[in-house]
């Protein structure tokens, strides 16, 4: 029987996350012994536990189909790799910093300068696409500490708080990349195969779909019915019920949650009442 298998960071920002929303999709993972696979019990799929940094590698020698990862480490590995979904969390940039008492002149700044990063070839890319003259030097971890010991004049790194930056007496001036994890797949997968990723797409899309939307119910009386309909986005066809009192009805339906805020004042400008927002588990399209 053909298995998809899939890696996922062994230990680090994305681990949970990603096995979250594995679980999510009803994949059911033993990893109880810190093992470096494990086979779900109810899906043709074998998870493999690995670093991140290395995961676009395995994809291409074929030891992995697809994989969650950060979009930076997929776009800085330069592999036969693609991605194919984003997945909304471990949400990130990648940017230039300088000493903070520095002045920031704009992009001519880095001319002539050393910046030190972890992400030579997305910074090169970023430095030849503005015509910069600017000295790259690599190194794998701590960048925020180069200023301060002399080893370089900036630094180009992931940012997502900022207070790394702050805390090292830098600022960011210049965001190169923004980057979240996503589903990065193998540019050659064989056919049986598809067939497992399509299905574990699908519910991927449902599980993405239900977390970025909410069911909404309210109590609205009949002749603002219309209005609240307009107010509402995205809202073709709710459903619409009567209550015990005739003249109100409730009504129906689903909503962004960002949306929500913005329109909830004139909700209830409308004579909308008692509001309920209820998460949803999985959503179908
Ligand atoms: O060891 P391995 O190869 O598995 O991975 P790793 O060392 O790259 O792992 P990890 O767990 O640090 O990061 C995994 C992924 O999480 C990254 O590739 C990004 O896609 C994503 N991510 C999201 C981040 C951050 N946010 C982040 N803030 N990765 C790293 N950071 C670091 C950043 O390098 C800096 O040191 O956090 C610091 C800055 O954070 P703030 O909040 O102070 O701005």
């Amino acid at each position: 029987m053909k298995i998809l298998k899939i890696a996922v960071q062994k230990s680090g920002r994305l681990n949970e996350q990603s096995l979250q929303l594995l679980k999510e999709c009803g994949i059911a993972i033993n990893n109880g012994n810190n093992r470096l696979k494990a086979r779900a019990s109810n899906f043709p799929v074998e998870v493999l536990f690995l670093r991140n940094s290395d995961i676009p590698q395995y994809i291409e020698d074929g030891v992995a189909d697809i994989s969650i990862i950060g979009e930076n480490v997929v776009i800085e590995k330069q592999k036969n790799v693609r991605i194919l979904e984003k997945l909304g969390f471990a949400k990130c940039r990648l940017s230039l910093a300088i000493p903070k008492n520095e002045t920031y002149t704009g992009l001519n700044f880095f001319n002539g300068i050393k910046v030190a990063t972890s992400y030579p070839n997305t910074l090169r890319k970023f430095l030849d696409e503005n015509k910069l003259d600017t000295e790259i030097h690599e190194i794998s971890g701590s960048v925020e500490i180069a200023p301060n010991i002399g080893l370089a004049d900036s630094i180009c790194d992931l940012v997502s708080s900022g207070s790394t930056l702050f805390s090292n007496g830098l600022k960011e001036v210049e965001v190169i990349l923004k980057s979240e994890a996503c589903l990065a797949v193998s540019q050659s997968i064989a056919p049986e195969i598809q067939l497992i990723l399509d299905k574990l797409l699908f519910r991927i899309r449902s599980v993405m779909a239900a977390r970025n939307n909410k069911y909404i119910l309210l109590n609205a009386p009949n002749d603002k019915l219309e209005k609240i309909i307009d107010v509402l986005p995205g809202m073709k066809s709710p459903t619409i019920m009567p209550l015990a009192d005739k003249n109100w009805s409730s009504l129906h339906s689903v909503i962004n949650e960002n949306d929500f805020w913005e329109v909830i004042d004139e909700l209830k400008e409308n004579g909308a009442q008692g509001i309920l927002i209820i998460p949803i588990e999985k959503m179908v399209a």
